[in-house]
């Protein structure tokens, strides 16, 4: 009999943006969850304390696999960094390969699938939950040559029901929380099949809950075949991460995931977009949309992402923005951390969101005018804040203006042209930070270094400096 991937979304009750680390790990409680994480995620079998050979410590080991997947840094220690990502809610599919996937591709023998719908769940409309199935299936059939139709009894290749605790399985659900549903990978019977908990309360367009499509999309991916994905872009990536499903898209990654099993779609939708590509750290000509420190992390923006680094990290750790802030949008203009304030600002067009730690400040978005900037500038381009004047200097391509934080108003003699405060830099300004007493403008892919009161050009760095790449 053949085994069956088993994919569990688990969500654990820790909030999953949890702020920058304060408290140390190693504790007894943290050493039971990475335990547990390691035994259901990448095959962990010997007890803790438990070696043959003193070397070779097999937690160790799994934790060094955990942190590769998850291009942390490779300690093989229970570390700050190792521990948050521990906590994030999850897909619980295995992450280890040879755990995860068979001898050979594991995929159905033809493109013509069925799916019943067998039961529904009370906290949505019969119609919400029919679409939401329905798109969940759509984004890999628009994709692939794969075709799902629906019947209303007897048996489907992909069987799709909701149930609680016990439910005919033998994978009990477990409440709230924690498991949120599982699905099967390609064979006969219970191959490909779906079961959501119903202890869960799925949503259909708020963020808040679980957004049954978004769920039920990644479910959909294992049905197919498709294992986890360690591209935090992808909707495969085993972390369950919030997006707008209005305006949702497979990643490249999901792409080729999916027609490497199954080949491409021979209908051509020629409105489709580009499948999104993620954002990398050491591409050279990567141009950042926005920088900020936030209490003495750093937040480097792109696109749908944004990377954060703090003192303990080793390398800078991508996120999506929806992930942690739903309701900010994706390709931002600028940003900046006011000291006066204790706040973080983020721009977009005419509009201003306000960050305290890593919460969205209600009363927001406001409009820029509010600032006191004129009705022409219809976006900035770059923000930061000087350190030493308590002023916000505000980028629009060449030119720059500069608010008072202390008095909430714009300086008197501005606009002024960038090369005239800053020389030797000519471009637009198209992202800035101030960090450790220098001044950091972004023109494009190359950073300019200048002293932050002389205004002194040092260096031309690459974008990835600090991306530690
Ligand atoms: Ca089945
Ligand atoms: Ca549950
Ligand atoms: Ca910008
Ligand atoms: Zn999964
Ligand atoms: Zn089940």
């Amino acid at each position: 009999m053949k085994t069956l991937t088993l994919c569990i979304l688990a969500s654990l009750a820790i909030a999953a943006h949890c702020g920058p680390i304060s408290s140390p790990p190693g504790t007894e409680q943290d050493d039971d969850v990475a335990e547990m994480y390691l035994k259901r995620f990448y095959n962990l079998t010997e007890q803790r304390g438990r070696t043959f050979h003193p070397s070779i410590n097999p937690l160790t080991e799994k934790l060094s696999e955990m942190q590769r997947f998850f291009r942390l840094k490779v300690t093989g220690n229970l570390d700050a960094d190792t521990l948050q990502v521990m906590k994030k809610p999850r897909c619980g599919v295995p992450d280890v390969a040879r755990y995860s996937v068979f001898p050979g591709d594991l995929k159905w023998p033809t493109s013509k699938l069925t799916y019943r719908i067998q039961n529904y769940t009370p906290d949505l409309s019969v119609s919400e939950v029919d679409t939401a199935i329905d798109k969940g299936l759509r984004v890999w059939a628009r994709v692939t040559p794969l075709r799902f139709t629906r019947i209303y009894s007897g048996t489907a290749d992909i069987m799709i029901s909701f149930g609680n605790k016990e439910h005919g399985d033998f994978y009990p659900f477990d409440g709230p929380d924690g498991t949120l549903a599982h699905a099967f990978a390609p064979s006969p019977g219970i191959g490909g099949d779906a079961h959501f908990d119903e202890d869960e309360t799925f949503t259909s367009q708020s963020s808040n809950g679980y957004n049954l499509f978004l769920v039920a999309a990644h479910e959909f991916g294992h049905s197919m075949g498709l294992s986890h994905s360690k591209d935090p872009g992808a909707l495969m990536y085993p972390v369950y991460s919030y997006r707008d499903p209005k305006s949702f898209s497979l990643s490249r990654d999901d792409v080729d995931g999916i027609q490497s099993l199954y080949g491409k779609n021979p209908v051509v939708n020629p409105g489709d977009p580009e499948p999104p590509t993620t954002p990398d750290a050491c591409d050279p000509k990567l141009a950042l949309d926005a920088v900020a420190t936030l209490r003495g992390e750093q937040m480097f923006f792109k696109g749908r992402f944004f990377w954060r680094s703090y003192p303990q990290s080793p390398k800078a750790v991508q996120s999506l923005i929806k992930n942690f802030w739903p309701e900010v949008p994706d390709d931002l203009d600028a940003a900046y951390e006011s000291r006066e304030t204790d706040r973080v600002y983020l721009f977009k067009d005419r509009q201003v969101w306000a960050l305290s730690g890593y919460d969205l400040e209600k009363g927001y978005p406001r409009s820029i005018s509010s600032m006191g900037l004129p009705d022409t500038v219809n976006k900035i381009t770059a923000a930061l804040y000087e350190e030493h004047s308590s002023k916000t200097l505000l980028f629009v391509d060449k030119y720059y203006y500069s608010y008072d934080e202390a008095r909430q108003t714009m300086d008197k003699g501005f606009p002024k042209l960038v090369e005239d405060g800053y020389p030797g830099l000519s471009g637009k300004v198209t992202a800035a930070f101030q960090i450790r007493g220098f001044t950091y403008l972004y023109s494009g892919s190359n950073m300019f270094e200048f002293s932050s009161r002389g205004k002194r050009l040092f260096r031309i760095l690459n974008t990835s400096y600090f991306l530690r790449c």
